[in-house]
């Protein structure tokens, strides 16, 4: 079993998909570990996405992370994390079916995000539940 770091974006959450994305989740038999609702303060957001400090799009995705609440959440399951990748959809031009295929309004506007790989999934677990 592996487990991955998910949240919800706020679009997400003002637009009332985060019971989509955990049933999806779930319906992919990923269990919950853990979940919680908060607003993104910028150093939790600048240390989430520390390494796209410097880039074009760097700041307005820091202060959309921070334009409201957000639920992260840690998934546990079978490769959990590149289960849940796919789950998402790429980052661009997401496979129809996917999370952001079908919700996400644009390439930064994206309902999800999910860790990518073993050694994020375990820094933005501890960034976002240090109590884990
Ligand atoms: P992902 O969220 O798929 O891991 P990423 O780590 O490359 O993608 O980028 C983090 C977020 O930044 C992504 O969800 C949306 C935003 N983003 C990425 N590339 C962008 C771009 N070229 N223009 C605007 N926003 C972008
Ligand atoms: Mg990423």
């Amino acid at each position: 079993m592996e487990r991955t770091f998910v949240m919800a974006k706020p679009d997400a959450v003002s637009r009332g998909l985060v019971g989509k994305i955990i049933s999806t989740f779930e319906a992919r038999g990923m269990k919950l570990v853990s979940l919680k609702v908060m607003t993104p303060t910028e150093e939790i957001a600048a240390d989430h996405y520390a390494e796209h400090k410097g880039k074009g799009f760097y700041p307005g995705l820091i202060s959309f992370l921070t334009s409201g609440p957000v639920v992260p959440m840690v998934f546990e399951g079978k490769s959990a994390i590149s289960v849940g990748r796919q789950i998402i959809g790429a980052t661009r031009d997401p496979a129809p079916g996917s999370l952001r295929g079908t919700y996400a309004e644009s390439i930064d506007h994206n309902v999800v995000h999910g860790s990518d790989a073993p050694e994020s999934a375990k820094r933005e677990m501890g960034i976002w539940f240090p109590e884990l």
